[in-house]
């Protein structure tokens, strides 16, 4: 009888696990999503959490990254997770913002006072706190990952306060926030998917994006939007999110081994991050950027309507007031 090449490879893994003592129902492969390029430190993040998987679970548990959006937007993605289809998603927190809200909250704008600030709270009982809100909507939240400050960029003149964006047709990702955000600037929101913002600088569709250094250098923004004006408007970070029903279906001890992975891979993103933001500064600069430093204060000063419309429960207004207090 001739096997099919998947079919004998299913075989031998079967065998494999068995004469290692496990059943075949144990071995698995963890599939993730990310929109960013192979190099970019969410992707290398995953990848290491899943080495360590790997190790701790002596090869039965493995993780596969599908990168640079082969398994669409971030939207997409979330959908397949939330339908299990998919096992993990590493998305940017505003991606979760309309599905689970309390993820708006370190999204609000000038909340953060600087990435120290952001670690020990997404640190602290807060982030787990936050994490942890998300498994109603079906999703489990494994880790906060870095992605530093969002500013302002422009194709046709500089922003130097906020009076310059009024009028501005501005990219925002696709959260009902984001999109109040720049309302509040004065501007038009057009929210979209990460993957089309080249063609909408290019083309004139929109006049401005906001993202981070990493983001303007992988995405090639700066090569149709030279003008990056450091508003640090916000620090969305990332999240790592896994599906509610396969988890659901796993071991706790799987559980609990995939959840340390998780939290073992932060510092090196972090480490990684500081040095790609670093990076991603020289090469859009030599690549023709002009940095400009806006009156920040010009900003912070139109966005308390944000925090008015969006900090509403008890709740939410709990965590920003302990966000707050954390010195
Ligand atoms: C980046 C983030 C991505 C994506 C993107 C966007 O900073 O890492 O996950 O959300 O922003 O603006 O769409």
């Amino acid at each position: 009888m001739q096997l099919a090449p998947s079919r004998f490879g299913q075989i031998v893994t079967a065998a494999m696990f068995a004469f290692a003592g496990m059943s075949i129902a144990q071995a698995l492969e963890l599939r993730s999503a990310d929109i960013h390029p192979s190099d970019y430190p969410t992707v290398k993040a995953v990848e290491y959490m899943g080495d360590l998987i790997k190790k701790k679970s002596d090869g039965r548990i493995t993780v596969k990254v599908f990168s640079g959006s082969k398994l669409g937007s971030e939207d997409d993605s979330i959908e397949q997770v939330k339908l299990g289809a998919l096992a993990m998603a590493r998305v940017s927190s505003a991606a979760m913002h309309n599905i689970c809200e309390t993820t708006r909250v370190p999204s609000l704008p000038f909340l953060f006072r600087s990435v120290e600030h952001q670690h020990k709270v997404l640190d602290s009982d807060i982030g787990s706190q936050i994490l942890k809100s998300c498994e109603d909507a079906g999703f489990v939240g494994l880790a906060w990952y870095d992605s530093g400050a969002r500013s302002m960029y422009t194709r046709n003149k500089p922003v130097k306060t906020v009076a310059d964006v009024k009028g501005m047709k501005i990219r925002v990702q696709q959260s009902d926030l984001s999109v109040a955000m720049v309302e509040a600037l004065g501007a038009n929101a057009t929210p979209m998917p990460m993957g089309e913002v080249y063609t909408a600088l290019k083309t004139g569709l929109v006049d401005a994006a906001e993202n981070n250094f990493p983001s303007y250098d992988s995405g090639h923004h700066f090569e149709v939007a030279k003008y990056f004006s450091l508003t640090e408007h916000t620090m969305t970070p990332e999240i790592l999110v896994y599906s509610k029903r396969q988890w659901d279906k796993l071991p706790a001890a799987d559980q609990q081994l995939i959840r340390q992975a998780a939290q073992e891979s932060v510092p090196y993103m972090r480490k990684l991050w500081a040095e790609r933001e670093e990076k991603s500064r020289a090469v859009v600069e030599k690549g023709g950027a002009q940095i400009v430093e806006p009156d920040k204060a010009s900003f912070q000063a139109v966005m308390k309507p944000v925090y008015d419309r969006f900090i509403t429960t008890p709740q939410m207004k709990d965590l920003v007031a302990r966000i707050q207090a954390v010195k």
